[in-house]
């Protein structure tokens, strides 16, 4: 009957890989940087650039575009009902040293699915949306996640858009800068669904050669901000046993968080990224450093076993060398579960499509870690060569960029009745 005909039509029905790569190629021209890479950093003219490219091709699609208050958008296809809509998405704003595919894959395979449906003249029972949510990266504002953090509720509006970056402007003035602050009220209802396709930024899949990654959970993730204050002298005429160094400490900080992964182990990992001298100066003892710390587990207790040792080693640090330390969390994030239902989808649909799959944790941090916690929510992840991501040479093959959009499609026309 009908619905045997659909679904073998479905079932053959598969994306059009050279579109979708044309638009990987066209929004990566947007704020591209030498290498193939591209930096879009959130609420910047570059990010506006890429936001506006978006939506024209949303609009392009016959999708029904919204923008909220955050600055999220979304693109909604109509269903045969009306209602919640099944919903996938990443993010399209990007780190300085941004790859092409970090977040921009997933919001354009999306729109590849709605080609997909469109040309195929097929209408699904309930909506369909693409998403794309507000600094993603967390880079220049802090905590990373925070559109998707407004938008399921976790993150009150008031406080997203006073939050002051890293180059002393607040999210609220950038967003009104760009002409992102939208009329859609925050938090928003609960998607039906939600599923997020993305490049895995590690080396697991590539190393296996396995075709896709099935995303049981996103690891835990605390970021803080550690300002050591000392005192500034001369580099010459102060005596080592006199100097308040702000400067050294940084760097006992540092080391000491690398020895601190190695000790524990297992999924420990731990970064210093940002950090700033003052008065950063080749003859002045410095007065203050600001740096950044990056710890993350799968395993929350161990986690909290990582941030407790490094607040003890700024205790010995602070009596030691006579500084004061201030620390100040800017993310704090503990494990997330995917619904166990949606990882069977994933991986039964992939594995239909004679497509390897494996069961993983997630190292970095998405979108669908916030949208769980409102709907059933999982992820598919593609290899990235080498696992090198947050860096120009971040790669996935064409043929893995369409196997996962082949994936989500499948997926997609299952959770919304296709
Ligand atoms: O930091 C992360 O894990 C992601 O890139 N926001
Ligand atoms: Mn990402
Ligand atoms: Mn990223
Ligand atoms: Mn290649």
């Amino acid at each position: 009957g009908e619905r045997e005909a659909e679904t073998s039509r479905n079932t053959a029905l598969r994306i059009n890989g050279a579109r979708l790569q044309q638009r990987i190629a066209q929004l990566a021209e947007i704020g591209a940087i030498d290498g193939g890479g591209c930096a879009r950093l959130a609420l910047t003219d570059a990010d506006r650039a890429g936001r506006d490219q978006v939506c024209d091709w949303m609009r392009e699609l016959g999708l029904a575009v919204t923008v909220d208050a955050i600055g999220n958008v979304v693109g909604v296809r109509a269903g045969r009902q009306s209602g919640a809509a099944v919903m996938t998405g990443s993010h399209i704003d990007t780190v300085r040293t941004g790859g092409r595919f970090d977040g921009n894959y997933g919001v354009l395979a999306g729109l590849e699915v709605i080609a997909t449906l469109n040309d195929a003249g097929i209408v699904t029972e309930h909506p369909l949306a693409v998403a794309f949510f507000t600094n993603e990266e967390g880079a220049r504002f802090a905590p990373d996640m925070m559109g998707s953090l407004v938008y399921t509720g976790a993150l009150p509006l008031g406080e997203a858009l006073a939050t002051r970056g890293i180059d002393g402007t607040t999210v609220g003035e950038e967003l009104q800068r760009i002409a992102y602050a939208g009329p859609a009220p925050v938090p928003a209802a609960a998607p039906r669904a939600f599923i997020e396709l993305h490049v895995e930024q590690g080396p697991v899949l590539d190393r296996e050669g396995t075709q896709i990654g099935v995303v049981e959970s996103v690891q835990g993730i605390s970021w803080t901000e550690i300002e050591i204050l000392g005192t500034s002298n001369h580099a010459g005429t102060t005596p080592m046993a006199l100097r308040r160094d702000a400067g050294w400490v940084a760097g006992a900080i540092i080391h000491f968080v690398r020895e601190l992964a190695q000790e524990l182990g297992g999924n420990q990992v731990a970064t210093v990224g940002r950090i700033e001298f003052f008065p950063n100066l080749v003859n002045v003892v410095p007065n203050r450093a600001v740096l950044t710390v990056d710890l993350r587990n799968t395993d929350e207790a161990r986690l909290q076993m990582a941030e407790a040792r490094l607040a003890a080693h700024l205790d010995a640090l602070r009596d030691a060398e006579k500084v004061d330390i201030a620390t100040r969390s800017l993310a704090r994030f503990a494990p997330v579960p995917f619904a166990a239902q949606m990882c069977d989808r994933i991986e039964h649909h992939a594995r239909t499509q004679g497509l390897s799959t494996r069961r993983m944790p997630s190292g970095a941090g998405h979108d669908a870690q916030m949208l769980a916690a409102v709907c059933p929510t999982a992820m598919i992840f593609v290899p990235s060569v080498d696992g090198v991501s947050h860096n120009v040479r971040e790669h996935t093959h064409p043929e893995h960029i369409e196997a996962g959009a082949n994936v989500l499609l499948a997926v997609l026309c299952e959770l919304a009745g296709a």
